[in-house]
């Protein structure tokens, strides 16, 4: 039946709207729902906008205030510090401008004024404050133009100030260079040239010396020979120089008490070593078992001395009296006496050493110009006696054959003196390479124990036929 069906129908389309109806209601409430939402975030957001607008607005503010009190603050100090610099300028020009007049006036423009500060030629009649008006801007032009000037020569002056001293340093700097290389030069020209002079006169009195010491032993050899005695038959190769027979002066009258008064004696003719018995011929002796060694090998400054060939020629020493008189012996002559060793060291004419009365360090081998040791026998020859004896005077002291007697002098018979007949020190003479001028007397004497060994005193032998 239909009308059922339509009346199912109709219902159904009622289900149908109110379904609709409420579906929109629902709609329209999420809808208006959503719009409450969308509004309250956009107060929300125009909220926070302002808020962060406000805060910007502030923070620019204070940014602004801090630059403006920076930047019054800085136009405070630079206005400062102008007004400084205007017034140390300000005083600066004063300064110069006081100069500059000074100057002026003492390079001679006298009378130099500054300008008036009142120009005299301001129109008459014009009107009296533009008449101040213009005087002072004339005024102030003056001023300035004068400051101006000033402040140029003085700058020329101070330029040129400059310049001159720079000039002067260079040229004094480059002086005192070329002096210091100069004077270099020359004192080293000058050494050089003082040390070849010295090496010439080195060698050349070296030259001379041996020249002198050859010529010498030539003489004495040659002299030997004349008087019949062969070089070649003294057993120790010694050399001898002969002393005439006749009277010399012996002893002084101001030397030491023991060598009082001087007085006349006579010797027999007699021959003397020219030079002290050397290492090398006393070492003979040793060998040929007649002489016992030195009681020291050494020399002063010399471990080994004796033996040593360096020190062949040297005289011997560390020998006691017997030792000299044994070896004298041997060598087939005997100790001079104590007058014959004066007279040989002496001469005749009584003078002081052997080479005359003025003292010379350089002819002997003594403590005052000496090396400190002894040197090899005869290195002196301008020390040589009247009859060519070597070395009377320093190298080493030498025994002689006498007995010391203090008084002897004063006793001593007048021919032929042998000394004493006991006593119970010898005698040596001569001085050595250790003592001073005074020692080195021909008349001084030394008394010596006879047993003494010692690096200062040798000896020399002598002969008479
Ligand atoms: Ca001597
Ligand atoms: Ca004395």
């Amino acid at each position: 039946m239909p009308e059922p069906d339509l009346i199912q129908r109709q219902r159904q389309l009622l289900r149908s709207f109110r379904h609709a109806v409420a579906q929109r209601t629902q709609a329209e409430a999420a809808a208006e729902d959503k719009h409450q939402r969308a509004r309250q975030a956009a107060d929300q957001a125009l909220a926070q906008a302002q808020q962060e607008a406000e805060a910007q607005r502030k923070a620019a503010l204070a940014a602004a205030e801090a630059q403006r009190k920076a930047a019054r603050a800085a136009a405070d100090q630079a206005r400062s510090r102008a007004r400084g610099a205007a017034d140390q300028a300000l005083a600066q020009a004063r300064d110069a401008e006081q100069v500059g007049r000074v100057s002026l006036q003492e390079a001679g423009i006298a009378g130099w004024q500054p300008p008036d500060p009142a120009p005299p030629s301001a129109p008459a009649g014009a009107d009296p404050a533009a008449r101040l008006a213009q005087a002072a801007a004339v005024a102030a032009g003056a001023a300035h133009d004068a400051r101006t000037a000033l402040a140029s020569i003085f700058a020329a002056r101070a330029a040129a100030a400059r310049l001159e001293q720079r000039l002067r340093y260079a040229a004094a700097v480059g002086a005192v260079i070329v002096l210091v290389i100069v004077s270099l030069a020359i004192s080293a020209w000058q050494r050089a040239a003082a040390e070849r002079r010295a090496q010439a006169a080195r060698a050349t009195a070296t030259a001379q010396v041996q020249a002198t010491a050859t010529a010498q032993a030539q003489a004495a050899r040659a002299t030997m020979e004349a008087m019949g005695l062969d070089p070649s038959a003294i057993i120790d190769g010694a050399l001898l120089v002969f002393v005439p027979a006749g009277e010399f002066t012996m002893g002084s009258d101001d030397g030491d008490s023991d060598e009082q008064p001087a007085h006349t004696v006579y010797l027999d003719a007699f021959a003397i070593d020219r030079t002290e018995v050397t290492n090398a011929q006393y070492a003979r002796c040793v060998q040929a078992g007649a002489c016992r060694p030195p009681s020291s090998s050494s020399s002063y400054t010399r471990a080994n001395y004796f033996a040593d060939p360096r020190y062949a020629d040297h005289p011997v020493i560390y020998v006691s009296w017997d030792d000299a008189r044994a070896y004298c012996a041997w060598a087939g002559r005997r100790l001079p006496t104590e007058a014959e060793w004066e007279k040989a060291a002496r001469g005749t004419d009584g003078r002081t050493y052997p080479w005359g009365d003025e003292w010379d360090a350089s002819r002997a081998n003594t403590g005052e110009a000496g090396p400190g040791d002894t040197t090899p026998v005869g290195a002196y020859p301008q020390g040589a006696s009247p009859y060519g004896a070597l070395d009377m005077a320093g190298n080493v002291w030498e025994w002689v054959a006498d007995w010391y007697g203090e008084d002897y002098y004063r006793e001593s018979p007048g021919e032929n003196p042998l000394g004493p007949a006991s006593g119970t020190d010898r005698v040596v003479r001569g001085g050595s390479w250790v003592i001073i001028q005074r020692y080195a007397r021909a008349a001084d004497r030394i008394s010596y124990s006879p047993d003494s060994r010692d690096y200062r005193v040798g000896f020399r032998c002598a002969r008479s036929d």
